[in-house]
């Protein structure tokens, strides 16, 4: 049976060997594919890349063109060992390309786009042609499936709706397993947490900022795990978090909470997810093939150590990418997961190339000093670092707060401060600023960190 074929009959976790389970493990969405030994999915990759190749050299364009000049003629001229020689593409090229410049379908056949807003105004535009669609339910389902989501479960799904691709991914997935998903988006918090407390969800899909929002605001009406709340897992992602906050998370909200990663240009959601393990993201590599890149020369990194995380998309139709470099820190790790899937697996993001900070010569990402800051227990889960380009010595400052709920004493900021020194090497200055200072993101993915170069303190209370 093919994974596809898999795909229709596994609609229950436990509906017979073709339904879900390998071995001990927990359900499989489709079972062949995400179970599948290494020789047969490299095969089947293979098969794919080739295809790919042949669809992008009869296209031509800015891909074909690239993939003739390295001296490809057809796909069979490709191996998955020689993949480092062929071209990548960058998020710059898709600006270029943009809106529909790398289109491998004609226009019609685009049912819908999708993408991020990005900075400066300047939008990445992905396109969808019907196949894609199918494709990005199924990998969503397998997400949500992973995480114990069924045809029983009632999915409130707060990622936004819109260009972003958050909401319509998950929702694509409920859909797929045929569960009730309800479309809230983000925002509006207290009819958020109405629709909680009426309609009792078990699965919650948000960004992990947002999860601490909702579950503080759900906690402040007395809906707490064990009284009045019923969530069981929770798909968070989009934007970087810690293994702090994910213990945070799940306290508040008694619920297991699942990293999830993927961005627009690959497909949205869907391309790499934890299972209840929670040990790595297990990538659908057997659509969306994956390396790990030395982000300066751009050569392969050996597994398990970090590398910039490249792309090709395997079988999207409209607009395919072969090696798309995505600027992402992270590790690959292979092997069978507990779960019984042999799919790669990804470490947590480390961060972004282009967000790591270079504070007097020391490397750190944000992420990094998330981690320090919310191993204090009295310090509240939003937070901001600011660097403040003012000063010549380009100061990193970390705006934080003490939790509302916090029974000890006010935190010692000199005893954070040395905590940072030791374990990131760093002089941060920590600001502990009155609860409510720290502007939180209600629609969208948090902003952890700006940059201060003149005028006005970017937080109240910062002093200048
Ligand atoms: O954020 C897609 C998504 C939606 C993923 C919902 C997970 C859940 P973009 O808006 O294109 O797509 O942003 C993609 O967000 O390159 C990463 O830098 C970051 N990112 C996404 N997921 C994670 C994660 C969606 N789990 C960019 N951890 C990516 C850390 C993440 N960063």
């Amino acid at each position: 049976m093919s994974a596809h074929e898999s795909a229709s009959a596994a609609r229950e976790p436990n509906s017979g060997a073709a339904g879900g389970r390998s071995g001990d493990g927990p359900a499989m969405f489709e079972p062949d594919a995400e179970s599948m030994p290494a020789e047969q999915l490299a095969g089947l990759q293979l098969e794919r890349l080739r295809a790919l190749v042949d669809r992008l050299l009869a296209v031509g364009g800015l891909q074909g063109t690239g993939l003739t000049e390295a001296g490809v003629a057809a796909g069979t001229d490709v191996n998955l060992a020689t993949l480092a020689r062929l071209p990548t593409i960058t998020k710059t090229d898709l600006w270029g390309a943009y809106p529909f410049g790398l289109l491998a379908v004609s226009r019609e056949e685009v049912v819908t786009v999708h993408g991020s807003s990005g900075t400066g105004g300047r939008p990445t535009l992905v396109c969808y042609s019907r196949d894609d669609l199918k494709l990005w339910a199924r990998m969503c389902a397998r997400a949500l499936y992973a995480g114990g989501t069924t045809r029983a479960s009632i999915v409130h799904n707060a990622y936004g709706y819109g260009l972003f691709t958050g909401g319509f991914g998950f929702h694509l997935g409920a859909l797929e397993i045929g569960a009730t998903v309800v479309p809230v988006s983000g925002g509006m918090t207290p009819r958020q947490v109405r629709l909680i407390a009426d309609l009792q969800p078990d699965v919650l899909c948000c960004t992990p900022s947002y999860a601490i929002r909702l579950g503080e605001a759900l906690a402040a009406e007395d809906l707490r795990p064990g009284n009045g709340l019923r969530l069981k897992v929770g798909m968070f992602g989009a934007e970087p978090w810690s293994e702090e906050l994910r213990g945070r998370i799940e306290e508040l909200l008694g619920l297991q909470a699942l990293d999830n990663y993927g961005l627009s240009e690959v497909i949205g959601p869907g391309v790499a997810w934890e299972c209840l393990v929670k040990n790595g993201l297990h990538v659908n590599e057997d659509h969306f093939l994956v390396e790990a890149l030395d982000p300066i020369s751009g050569e392969p990194v050996p597994d398990g150590s970090p590398g910039e995380l490249t792309f090709s998309t395997l079988t999207k139709r409209a607009m395919p990418l072969l090696r798309y470099r995505t600027g992402d820190i992270a590790a690959l790790r292979r092997g069978t997961c507990g779960c019984g899937r042999t799919l790669v697996r990804m470490s947590k993001l480390t961060g972004r190339k282009d967000d790591m900070l270079v504070i007097r010569g020391v490397n750190v990402y944000p992420s990094e000093v998330e981690r320090v800051l919310l191993g204090h227990p009295a310090l509240a889960s939003d937070y901001l670092l600011v660097v403040d380009d003012r000063n010549p010595q380009h100061r990193l400052l970390a705006c934080c707060e003490t939790g509302t709920g916090w029974p000890g004493p006010r935190p010692d900021q000199r005893h954070i401060e040395s905590r940072l020194r030791a374990e990131l090497g760093l002089s941060v200055e920590v600001r502990l600023l009155p609860p409510g200072s720290v502007p939180r993101t209600e629609v969208g993915k948090a902003v952890r960190l700006v940059r201060w170069s003149g005028g006005d303190p970017p937080v109240p209370g910062l002093e200048a």
